[in-house]
């Protein structure tokens, strides 16, 4: 399994690991390191890059027990109007070329994946956006990003609402079309759980749904309320959807990152993080201790009692139904 966290966490409780309370990238990336089962680091582009250069990351990165997975992108506050569906061109080209600077700093540390979330491309009042031009925007810049870099992966990663009140593309399906318009293979779809369940969505189905396409290409594991992107521990809110979620990933292969997109405060982030792991194996092995086949015969029945017995079994440590 290759299992990845969220760098900005390790900001947390500084006085846990840091003497100093200037900390940089390099300084994330060592505490990131600490984490037992941690395998794989994520950076964030621009955002990373600002106080070490890219020397100085893969030399730290060398030095740890991690390897680097991907790029996401973070746009930064010239981006209030959009990213790839700005309505001015000279910005939609900026939003552009730092996509394309990421994937260079991406191949550079040995990565092969580049995500993207769009805080701005989106709308908060009726009447605020022209549809069929931020569409199309967005169509042509993710053609032309994947077409130039055949050997790269992107990656989408949708949520429904978050700055804005609506994001252009918010949920599964519209995600989906969006790769089908764009119509090439090196782009895929990132699912975060607390994205779908903000949007309503069953993540387990939109995991289906992704995976039917062909399209999977990482998941954000996490846990929230659903009205927030609250960054919570896996499993805390809706345990029953993550083993779903956890079985739909084994039943379709998937062999991408699991990168905990979680918002420790008040946690120590490396205990957070072991904590994540410890929680995705042992309902991974407990799908496996009743069996894939077991768990599909009850799919099968759709019989809401045997479902109710599979909770109960987990939770009382018992492996036969
Ligand atoms: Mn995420």
């Amino acid at each position: 399994m290759k299992f990845s966290s969220r760098i900005n966490s390790f900001k947390a409780r500084p006085e846990l690991f840091f003497d100093t309370n200037k900390i940089d990238t390099v300084d994330l990336i060592k505490r990131m390191s600490s984490v037992k089962g941690l395998t794989h680091v994520e950076l964030n582009y621009p955002e990373h890059f600002l106080q070490n250069d890219i020397a100085e990351i893969k030399t730290a990165i060398e030095e740890s027990s991690l390897k680097v997975g991907g790029i996401a992108l973070r746009f930064q506050k010239d981006f209030n109007d959009g990213e790839f569906a700005n309505p001015d061109a000279e910005l939609r080209e900026k939003a552009i070329q730092t996509t394309l600077d990421a994937v260079n700093v991406c191949r550079e540390l040995g990565g092969d994946t580049v995500t993207l979330w769009f805080a701005n491309d989106g709308f908060d009042y009726p009447f605020q956006l022209d549809y069929e031009r931020a569409y199309a925007d967005t169509v042509d810049a993710f053609k032309r990003i994947t077409s130039e870099n055949p050997d790269m992966t992107f990656s989408f990663e949708y949520k429904p609402y978050e700055p804005r009140t609506f994001s252009l593309i918010g949920d599964v399906c519209s995600t989906l079309m969006l790769l089908d318009d764009v119509g090439q293979k090196n782009l895929g779809i990132t699912l975060d759980f607390c994205h779908m369940i903000m949007k309503k969505e069953n993540p387990a189905y939109s995991l289906f749904l992704s995976a039917q396409r062909n399209r999977l290409v990482g998941f954000h594991l996490n846990d929230g309320y659903g009205h927030f992107d609250d960054g919570l521990m896996l499993g805390t809110v809706h345990l029953l959807q993550t083993l779903e979620y956890i079985y739909y990933a084994k039943k379709y292969k998937f062999d991408g990152l699991v990168y905990f997109d979680t918002f420790p405060k008040r946690e120590d982030p490396v205990r957070e993080c072991e904590q994540n792991i410890k929680m995705y194996k042992i309902l991974s092995d407990y799908i496996d201790s009743v069996s894939m086949n077991e768990i599909d015969s009850i799919i099968k029945s759709q019989d809401a009692i045997k479902i109710q017995s599979l909770l109960l079994s987990l939770i009382t440590k018992k492996t036969s139904l």
